[in-house]
């Protein structure tokens, strides 16, 4: 059995010392997927995760992602530590890598793409902006900045996956017409190839 394993950036030390070893995101159901850390940096100092927004995300978070594919479904687990404690953070797979600027990672990533979206217009309509054809997450952090988030959506990557995720200001993403999908700012992004 193959197991994927991609560390995409790991600045801090994590696990228990010694050689870590290959590890891989095996669930209590035995499935293998993928898993990938990132530890936010500021703008000028980042290359795989960024915070905009140092308050809200703190430099030095560290973020776990963690893909297991199902029967035409996939599983993804975001795990982060350090983050600001108490809060909550709307979570998105988004299409494109991160980059200095927030809005570089594209708009959200749809397994059926909004034919009516536009880059200047991206798709705020509930029939596509929902959470079974996009990838949200809803991630609450308690008194130590530790939170985790999970969500299955009905479909499996094919030629095309998501490059990153996103962290927005609002702790839940709307769901109305003409809103669906959005959750505010964004404060943090990490690069991730969900494979
Ligand atoms: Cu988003």
């Amino acid at each position: 059995m193959r197991i994927a394993f991609v560390v995409a950036a790991l600045s801090v030390a994590v696990g228990c010392g010694g050689d870590p070893g290959p590890d891989d995101a095996r669930s209590s159901e035995g499935e293998v997927g993928s898993r990938e850390i990132g530890v936010l940096a500021p703008v000028g100092a980042a290359d795989v995760a960024f915070t905009y927004d140092p308050e809200a995300a703190p430099p030095g978070a560290q973020l776990e992602l963690e893909v297991v594919p199902g029967d035409g479904a996939t599983t993804v687990r975001l795990s982060a530590d350090l983050l600001q404690p108490d809060r909550g953070y709307a979570v998105h797979a988004h299409t494109d890598p991160c980059g200095k600027n927030g809005t570089d990672a594209g708009p959200h990533y749809q397994h059926e793409v909004d034919p009516a979206a536009t880059p200047e217009r991206p798709s705020v309509d509930p029939a596509y902006a929902n959470p079974h054809n996009e990838i949200w997450l809803e991630l609450a952090t308690d008194g130590q900045g530790h939170g985790m988030a999970e969500t299955t959506v009905p479909f499996a990557f094919d030629d095309r996956a998501p490059s990153s995720i996103v962290l927005h200001e609002q702790p839940t993403t709307a769901t109305e017409h003409g809103r669906a999908g959005s959750a505010g700012a964004r404060l943090a992004c990490f690069t991730a190839s969900f494979r």
